[in-house]
């Protein structure tokens, strides 16, 4: 098994955690949780489930600040950990824990991101209302349209990075915070030339907890977009 960290971002995920870590448990990855001082005693559970499992360890930050610099705290100390690939993985099961080898087996193969993806031939969505669906279809597709780039899954957040990609792309320029965060990751991976790969995976929507998903989010990607664009055009992405 390659040396891989997966960064698992959490906020008021307490029925989830346990049995998430218990599915990751045997696929042989490191998994750090990024805790945003969940009110529900996510952290404290994480905490303690790292005592006992030793693949898991926890960083734990004082408020909720979105995704992305969730992630981006978490990449930094996965690096400085020696992690070969670093994945993004939802703590919902909207993403497949017995997906992760099918994500890693892609950058063996040659691939710099693996992209878990609804919206190539064999992904798709499971139990999601027809709003959600036009939404995150629409998203994908405006940023799509927007930067001008091939990839059909550019909001979705499961993935696996090669090292050396964010150790090339400007963590420190990367402001987003919700969908925005996800697009911009891999639309910076593709203007540094690396090899982008959509892996298909199906979607499931959560059955425990709740979504985080805010307008604000929504119209932070609407709004980042554009923008990526224009810093790239001026030479800045
Ligand atoms: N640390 C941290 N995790 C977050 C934050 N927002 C969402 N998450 C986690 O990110 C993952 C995806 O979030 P979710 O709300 O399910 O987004 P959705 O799938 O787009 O509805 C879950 O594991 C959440 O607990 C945040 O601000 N901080
Ligand atoms: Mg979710």
């Amino acid at each position: 098994m390659p040396n891989a960290t997966v960064c698992l971002p959490t906020y008021n995920e307490r029925g989830n955690l346990e049995p998430m870590l218990r599915a990751l448990a045997p696929l042989g990855v490191r998994v750090l949780v990024i805790d945003d001082n969940s009110p529900d005693g996510t952290g404290e559970l994480a905490d303690r489930l790292a005592e006992e499992l030793d693949f898991v360890s926890v960083l734990h930050r004082a408020q909720k600040e979105g995704l992305g610099p969730a992630y981006l705290a978490g990449f930094r100390r996965a690096l400085a950990d020696g992690a070969d690939y670093v994945l993004e993985v939802d703590c919902d099961f909207s993403h497949d824990p017995a997906d992760i080898p099918r994500l890693i087996a892609a950058c063996d193969d040659g691939a710099d991101l693996a992209l878990g993806s609804r919206y190539v031939p064999g992904g798709g969505t499971e139990n999601w209302g027809i709003a959600r669906r036009i939404v995150s279809w629409g998203g994908s597709f405006y940023a799509r349209a927007m930067l001008g780039v091939s990839i059909r899954d550019l909001t979705g957040g499961f993935k696996c990075f090669r090292r050396v990609v964010l150790e090339t792309v400007d963590l420190d320029a990367i402001e987003s915070k919700g969908y925005a965060f996800q697009i911009e990751t891999t639309y910076r991976a593709l203007r540094k030339g690396f090899r982008v790969v959509e892996v298909p995976i199906r979607f499931v929507d959560r059955t425990e907890g709740q979504s985080k998903m805010s307008r604000a989010i929504f119209l932070e990607a609407v709004w980042k977009v554009p923008l990526l664009r224009l810093r790239a055009l001026a030479g800045r992405v």
